[in-house]
């Protein structure tokens, strides 16, 4: 059994702890991947030791530079494509497809990234003296805290290590207990890309222990998780006392519309790739479906038989459409929200338990699941179930569509289809969602614009594109004064009318 290490201080070092866990296939789980540490705090403070180390020459490193570097682990990505999509749909299931995707987000992510040390842009502004500039730039911050999920085991932790580190930043690691394998490639692509040892360190383990120790320690200057909502909140309130700066991506419970005059063949196919795609298991999945009376039943019989028609295997075998969950706690969650929906009085359509077909039965592989005539309010309709369930709810105007999207604690991402512009840009501004999209489903963000959600979606900041440089940096402002004089201001420059 292959045994995999931390990358702390420039080595790849055993967990102080001594003790390790299965890195299982979600879609057969006699087949172990390896055995990955389980760290503890003195890990951590190795790993912080060292970044803070590391952080001292990298921050004087110039900013193009740095992004030479990443372009460099942009290329490698490129070579290693294939290998890196295989080995992570083994340890996290989603198809070959979604995992080559993945790949490429953090290839495009890289390369963004590196064109990105030649702007950084600060500005030069006049200042209201003479003889004096007034210019503001950014600054590194110091040691970055990067904890990150499974469903995206190496787009996400390159939406936040590249921009850490193209702005000056050393980088503690810790991936998801599903994905350590993407999360140990990751860092070797990195290092091989000429990050030097000490700028990024790599802790595996669980949450409570290392995640923990990482958000708490005071080494530690800046904090960026994506996961759960109540996680985030117990991260944001450790951060909020301590002064830490934090960037948070959570939940989403997001709705695509129907409207009567959509295109129902594009919805239909968008619907498919929204909710199902991942097994749902996307911050962004479509977890709600707004259909317009008009459309509504005829809709959801098309979508059903084509649901139905899904194949569920494992992803790494041609023509799979599904993978299994990702281990059989979300098996066990979804399940227990599929009992609530009954529960509730909203209709099973389809699905709704553990796939028993012959060769699944070694995997987390669950049912494409759809209920319909859910209501506004119950928890099938409200809570983030992170599985591949679907919630079909019946209006009859855009107005009431758009309040139902409005209506839940949620904000990440929303989709209409119509044929109509007037109502499409109405959506865009009446939708409460980071992100909308028109025609097409509630997924498929690019690494070159902002992506994040409102309310209890996320804090405010966002990842991707030329906003997230604002996150990783600090802007310091510079006054020079070469006039020779004191020239205070706001008086010097009040006392005499100007010639
Ligand atoms: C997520 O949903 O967890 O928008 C991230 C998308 C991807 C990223 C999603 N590019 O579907």
């Amino acid at each position: 059994m292959k045994l995999f290490k931390n990358f702390i201080a420039g080595a790849w070092v055993e967990p102080t702890t001594g003790d390790y866990f299965d890195n299982v296939n979600p879609a057969d789980t006699s087949d172990v991947i390896g055995r990955f540490p389980l760290s503890s705090r003195a890990d951590v403070d190795q790993a912080v030791a060292s970044a803070q180390r590391g952080f001292e020459r990298w921050r004087r490193t110039p900013a193009p530079a740095r992004g030479d570097v990443i372009r460099k682990a942009g290329d490698i990505l490129v070579r290693r494509k294939d290998e890196i999509a295989d080995l992570m749909t083994r340890e996290m299931g989603k198809p070959l497809t979604e995992t080559r995707g993945d790949v490429q987000e953090g290839i495009d992510t890289a390369y963004y990234a590196a064109t990105e040390g030649r702007r950084l842009f600060g500005h030069t502004v006049p200042s209201e003296l003479r003889d004096k500039w007034a210019m503001s730039f950014r600054r590194p911050i110091g040691v970055a805290g990067i904890i990150t999920p499974f469903n995206f085991p190496l787009a996400i932790p390159t939406w936040k290590i590249f921009p850490a580190l193209l702005c000056g930043n050393a980088v503690v690691f810790k991936p998801a207990e599903d994905v350590p394998h993407t999360g140990t490639v990751f860092v070797e692509v990195l290092l091989e890309a000429g990050v030097p040892a000490d700028v990024i360190q790599l802790v595996h383990g669980t949450g409570e222990a290392v995640g923990a120790a990482i958000v708490e320690h005071p080494g530690v200057s800046l904090v960026s998780f994506t996961g759960s909502t109540e996680t985030g909140r117990s991260v944001g309130e450790t951060c909020g006392r301590l002064h830490k700066r934090l960037s948070l991506e959570m939940g989403g419970k997001n709705a695509m519309i129907v409207l009567d005059d959509a295109d129902p063949d594009l919805a239909l196919e968008g619907v498919l790739w929204g909710a199902f795609g991942t097994t749902g298991q996307r911050c962004t999945a479509t977890s709600r479906l707004i259909l317009q009376s008009g459309i509504h039943d005829d809709f959801l019989s098309r979508l059903v038989k084509r649901a139905r028609a899904l194949k569920l295997g494992d992803g790494r075998r041609e023509g799979t459409d599904v993978g299994p969950l990702v281990n059989e706690a979300s098996v066990k969650k979804v399940e227990r929200y599929v009992d609530i929906g009954v529960a509730d009085g909203a209709d099973l359509l389809m699905g709704g338990r553990r796939a028993a077909a012959r060769g699944l039965e070694k995997g987390y592989f669950f049912e494409p699941t759809i209920f319909a005539r859910v209501e506004q309010g119950m928890r099938i309709e409200q809570e983030e179930i992170f599985g591949p369930v679907l919630s079909v709810l019946r209006v009859e105007s855009p107005d009431e569509a758009f309040r139902i999207n409005n209506g839940v604690k949620y904000g990440l991402s929303s989709s209409l289809y119509t044929r109509d512009v007037s109502v499409a840009f109405r959506a865009l501004s009446e939708l409460d969602n980071g992100i909308t999209y028109i025609n097409a489903p509630t997924i498929g963000a690019e690494a070159h614009l902002p992506f994040g959600g409102v309310k209890q979606t996320g804090n405010g900041h966002r990842e991707g594109g030329w906003e997230v440089y604002e996150f990783y940096s600090e802007t310091k402002v510079g006054y020079v004064d070469f006039s020779g004089t004191l020239q205070r201001a706001q008086i010097d420059n009040y006392l005499g009318t100007p010639d």
